[in-house]
Parts: structure tokens; C-alpha cells; sequence
């Protein structure tokens, strides 16, 4: 370390910084270390050795660069990733994890020496706006110039916040090396793991560079944020944060959870509304009212499938100068394509697998599409035209609905509403989803997600859905809570909603926050009236909603959701859960089970309902 960066360092004032600086040099023993403020020079000096080390490469648009991660390195890693534990814990959900000493020798055989010959980057965060009661702070060090890079586009810089801390060790910490790089990539996948201290705040990654596995401050901050909230009363959330733009210039704010790749950023992103954020939110209650801040400062999107028609705002900042690291999608000639983007894709160029060619097949004789599933693009939120003028308030933005939602294509309906708190909190802790491509593994196998959350989840269940259930003491206004579901498909398999539908789920939800339309009582919560959601669609998407339509979608399954009762039923039976969650599980299927013999019917039209 040089003078200069010496000089940086011991600014800080703090001991616990400079410890851990000095241990993370005599283990990993990098060549050189860089201090990173919070200047201009020093945040471009970043994105420069990013560029000088092969880990990004320039784009033809200014500001552009791409990224590609190795072959096997392309989504989160779930097998990998485990908590540290020095005792045995119920968690009530499997979760993976390590006894603590035997896990720490394991990683620390693989960070010793792990950024010889590199240099490694000191950096400062703030997880929310900087100068917020709901933030918390964040060290990173990391041998990887992307990954300081990525964090630079996707979160506050906060080395300024830092010196406020007067030495105290209140931050979390996160380690990331990268390991072996061969032409930019990391190699040694076989010895890839993310293992994370509870206890201590902090977290270990070594040999991978995809964001959800390297970059400290997503998911693996998320993780130790929520045993944070949890012991504090507060909520983390995997949730987008957005202002629903309704009547006469109101603007009602949302929170909503949905599982990777199931339409959280696309809701966030619907044309004529405004985003917070689109994946990770802090919730306070403050003065009475339910306050939620973006941990985040961008976004770390899905690519696939953005075109002009779908997401208008992401597009255009796709392919317009301004900064964007691409990553794991098609170049050809400087310029990005991917899958779904609706434009003429060349048949060759340079994307995840290497030198790529229309019809190229992978090692198991599988045809390597041009762009992969899970590439992503890393952008910031004040990039796009439609970010909110309270995305950064210190103070957060007031909350007034919280959706939930999964991919499930065959029973739960577009959108219910909770009956109240509880039950709402039951519609989220009974989520469940078919898997994608954001994490390692087989896709489309339905799997219970409680609060979309389930990978991230730091504490027994129990512990968290009751931090959720008694979340509204003291309240004066008592946010509406929804369970969605885009992917509601019929009997041939044909999706029954568009892309665009969403649109009006939020608007009605959001006249629904001030009484503006009634509602059908149903066993599974209240549902909208076709007449309100037709004029719904004329005025948002100038849309003529049949009565069939309505039919199709708004229907009850009622085999399909008492089976799904069951599985539930079956999960539960064995976790310890508060009584007042059991209770919801067995009103609801109570209230299946009777409409069943009422109406002596598999399915229930929701006219039917109106006669009760
Ligand atoms: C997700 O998979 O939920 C993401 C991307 O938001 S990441 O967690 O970084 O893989
Ligand atoms: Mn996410």
C-alpha cells in the first residue's frame, strides 16, 4: 500500500477497518492494495482497471462495457452457499450450512494467496441513502475491478459515512476473490463458496464472479440484513419499492416480493408509474406509518426478453450512451444482443461460452442460445426516465399496498386481496413458485417460497413470519396486502394474462387503498368486479376485457387450491409456527372446503360468490 492510500485509510479512524485490512492482506496477499473513496478519480480509476485487466471490455456505445462470467459461473449458487454455525439451529426450512471452524479452514484454505499477483480494491457502502436512520454500512474488499465496479453502479458509495462512525465496528464486512482468472474468468468453480457469518456480519466468497455470488452488498448483505431486522423489528425484503401513479396526479406507494425472474423488475418498470427500487427494501415503521427505502442505488436486471414492447424504459436506456455493464449476452461488431430483444440476432459473435455460432452445442450436445437465460445488464436508477423524485429521501417513501407473487400456472388466481394483515401474511409465506434461471439448477419445479425469500431467509421461519405478523402494533395506517400470480395459464397451457395486465392489477389495487372499488369476498380473500377491472383496462391499456376473460382468469380451482392446502399442510407440520399463521392455513382451507360442498362444483365462477 502506498502512501496515499495509507493516508486514506487511517482517516477513517477506525481500528476495525485497518484490522481487517491488514488480515485480509496477510491471507490473500494480493501485489498491490487500492483504498477507494468516494471521489470521482477514485471511482473512475475503478471502472478503468476493470477495463485494463480484461474483466470488461468496451462497447460500441459510449459508456457501455460487457462482462462475461465463466460458463459454470452464470447464476447464483445455492449448493455453495452456506451459513457458518457454531451451534445447531431449527430453522424450521432446510438451509444450508457448516460447522463455523470447519467452514472458515475450508475458505480460508482457499483465500490464502487467492489475489497473488492482483491488486486488491478497499471500498465503502451505504445500504440505503446515506445520512438514514434505515441505512447500514458496509466494507468491501475484493480482487475483482467488475465487482467494485458493479457495486459503484448499484449502491452509495459511502467512505465519508464511514469516518461518521467514530471507530465503531457497526458495518458489515464482505470478502470476495475471485480466484484463478483465465481469459477474465474464474476457473477453480470446483472450489467456488459463499459462507456467511451471522455472528460476526460478515462474509466469505472465493472463486466466482457472477453478481449474486461476488458482489458483498447484494444478496449476501441481504441475508445478514434480515437477521438484523429481525432482532430489531424491522423488515428486509426481496421487494421492489414503486409509486403507483393513480387519479388526478396520486401517487401511492408499493412495495411487492416475487421470486427471481417472476416479473418483480417488470412490475416496477410498468410504463406511466414510477420505481424506488426493484429488488431489495428496508421497511420502518416511522411515526405510525410503514416507511421503505431502496438499499439499492440500480439495478442488476434480467435481460432476456427486453425488447421496445415489453420494457420500454430499460430498452431505451439499453441502447443509449450512459454507463452499463452488460453481462453474458451476444457481441457482435461492439454491440449487445440477446434473446427475446425482438431484433435480428447475427449468428456469430462472442458471448458466455466463448466464440459462439448459431446452432454451437454445449458438452451434453444441448444447443448454447445466443445470449444466457440469466444475463443480466447493471445500470443506474437515475439512468431511467421513470425513476421517482423520493427514491433517494432519507426518510423512505410511505407504504400503502405490499403484493407478493409467484410462477404458478395452475391455481392461484391474477390477484386477491388479504382479508386482513394476518391473512395477508399468510398469502405471502405461502408462495410458491417454479424455479429459473437465476439460480443453478433444474427449471420449472414448483417449490414453496415463502415471501419469495426463502433463499435469503437468516432466521427460523417462524422467527420471521411473526416479525411480519407483528409488524402492524401501533399503526395508523395499516398497509393492503396482495397475492398475485402472472402466470396463470388454462388447460392448453396458454398463458391467460398479458405482459401488460399488471398494470391494472396496480390500479386497482391502488384505488382500492382509498375505497374506490368494491370487492367479491371470496374463500382465498376479495377479488375485483369485472365491471371495475373493464373500465380498468380501457383507461390504462385501452383494452376491451371480456366477460370470458374475466371468467377464465378470476375463477376458483378449487381442487387445485385445497391440493395446495395440503402441501402446505404438510410443510408446516413440522415447523414451529405462531398460532396465528396456523390459524389463517386452517381458515382458509375451512372456507375451500365448505364453498366445495356449497357449490358442489371443482371450479367457482366468481359471479357465483356474489350471491352469498
Ligand atoms: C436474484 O436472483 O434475485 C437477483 C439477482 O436479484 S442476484 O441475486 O444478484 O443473483
Ligand atoms: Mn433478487
Amino acid at each position: 500500500m502506498d502512501i496515499i492510500d495509507l493516508q486514506k485509510l487511517e482517516k477513517l479512524n477506525n481500528q476495525h477497518v485497518i484490522k481487517i485490512v491488514e488480515e485480509t492482506i496477510q491471507l490473500c496477499k494480493p501485489a498491490k492494495v487500492t483504498m477507494i473513496t468516494d471521489s470521482k478519480e477514485d471511482i473512475n480509476y475503478v471502472r478503468e482497471l476493470a477495463l485494463n485487466n480484461g474483466e470488461e471490455k468496451k462497447l460500441k456505445m459510449e459508456g457501455h462495457t460487457i462482462h462475461f462470467d465463466g460458463y459454470y459461473d452464470q447464476a447464483r449458487d445455492k449448493a455453495n452457499t452456506r451459513y457458518l454455525l457454531s451451534k445447531d439451529v431449527d430453522w424450521g426450512i432446510k438451509v444450508n450450512s457448516i460447522e463455523k471452524d470447519k467452514g472458515l479452514k475450508e475458505i480460508y484454505s482457499f483465500l490464502d494467496g487467492s489475489m497473488n499477483g492482483k491488486e486488491m480494491l478497499v471500498r465503502f457502502f451505504s445500504l440505503g441513502p446515506n445520512n438514514s436512520v434505515f441505512s447500514l454500512k458496509a466494507l468491501q474488499i475484493t480482487d475483482s475491478a467488475y465487482v467494485a465496479h458493479s457495486e459503484d453502479i448499484l449502491y452509495r458509495p459511502a467512505y465519508e459515512e464511514f469516518k461518521k462512525l467514530n471507530g465503531s465496528p457497526d458495518f458489515f464486512f464482505f470478502l470476495h476473490s475471485a480466484g484463478r482468472l483465465e481469459n477474465g474468468v474464474s476457473v477453480d468453480i470446483d472450489k467456488r463458496r459463499i459462507y456467511i457469518d451471522l455472528e460476526k456480519n460478515r462474509v466469505y466468497s472465493v472463486n466466482n464472479q457472477y453478481a449474486g455470488n461476488s458482489l458483498g452488498l447484494k444478496k449476501l448483505a441481504f441475508r445478514l440484513a434480515i437477521k438484523k431486522a429481525n432482532e430489531e423489528g424491522w423488515l428486509a425484503e426481496h421487494m421492489f419499492i414503486m409509486g403507483v401513479h393513480g387519479p388526478n396526479g396520486r401517487i401511492t406507494y408499493f412495495t411487492g416480493a416475487y421470486p427471481s425472474a417472476c416479473g418483480k423488475t417488470s412490475t416496477a418498470m410498468i410504463p406511466g408509474q414510477t420505481v424506488v427500487g426493484d429488488d431489495i427494501a428496508y421497511l420502518r415503521k416511522i411515526d405510525g406509518v410503514i416507511r421503505a427505502v431502496n438499499m439499492e442505488s440500480g439495478i442488476f436486471g434480467i435481460i432476456h426478453s427486453v425488447n421496445l414492447e415489453n420494457d420500454p424504459v430499460i430498452y431505451q436506456a439499453l441502447t443509449t450512451p450512459g454507463e452499463v455493464i452488460f453481462s453474458n449476452v451476444l457481441i457482435n461488431n461492439g454491440v449487445p444482443y440477446w434473446g427475446g430483444m425482438k431484433k435480428d440476432i447475427p449468428d456469430k459473435g462472442i458471448n458466455f461460452s466463448g466464440e459462439w455460432f448459431k446452432g454451437k452445442k454445449d458438452k451434453q450436445g444441448k444447443e448454447i442460445p445466443c445470449s444466457h437465460k440469466n444475463a443480466r445488464y447493471t445500470l443506474r436508477l437515475n439512468e431511467l426516465k421513470n425513476i421517482d423524485s423520493k427514491a433517494n429521501d432519507s426518510g423512505g417513501v410511505p407504504v400503502k399496498a405490499i403484493f407478493y407473487g409467484g410462477r404458478d400456472s395452475d391455481t392461484t388466481i391474477p390477484i386477491v386481496e388479504s382479508l386482513t394483515w394476518a391473512h395477508g401474511v399468510f398469502l405471502g409465506a405461502t408462495v410458491e413458485s417454479e424455479t429459473t434461471a437465476a439460480t443453478l439448477g433444474t427449471r420449472g419445479v414448483r417449490k414453496y417460497n415463502p415471501m419469495a425469500n426463502l433463499d435469503f431467509i437468516s432466521v427460523p421461519l417462524g422467527t420471521y413470519i411473526e416479525n411480519h405478523l407483528k409488524f402492524t402494533k401501533n399503526l395508523k395506517v395499516i398497509p393492503k396486502i396482495y397475492a398475485t400470480n402472472y402466470f396463470l395459464k388454462d388447460e392448453i397451457g396458454k398463458y391467460l394474462n398479458g405482459k401488460m395486465d399488471k398494470r391494472v392489477w396496480l390500479l386497482w389495487a391502488e384505488g382500492r387503498a382509498y375505497s374506490e372499488f368494491e370487492a367479491i369476498e371470496t374463500p382465498v380473500g376479495l377479488i375485483p368486479k369485472y365491471e371495475d377491472l373493464k373500465k380498468l383496462f380501457i383507461r390504462e391499456l385501452n383494452k376491451d376485457y371480456t366477460r370470458v376473460e374475466y371468467i377464465q382468469q378470476f375463477s376458483l380451482r378449487i381442487i387445485n387450491y385445497l391440493k395446495k392446502m395440503e402441501r402446505m399442510n404438510k410443510i408446516f407440520e413440522n415447523i414451529e409456527m405462531p398460532a396465528a399463521f396456523t390459524e389463517e392455513l386452517k381458515a382458509q382451507t375451512e372456507r375451500l372446503k365448505l364453498a366445495k360442498t356449497k357449490y358442489e362444483e371443482d371450479i367457482i365462477f366468481p359471479f357465483q360468490f356474489l350471491d352469498i
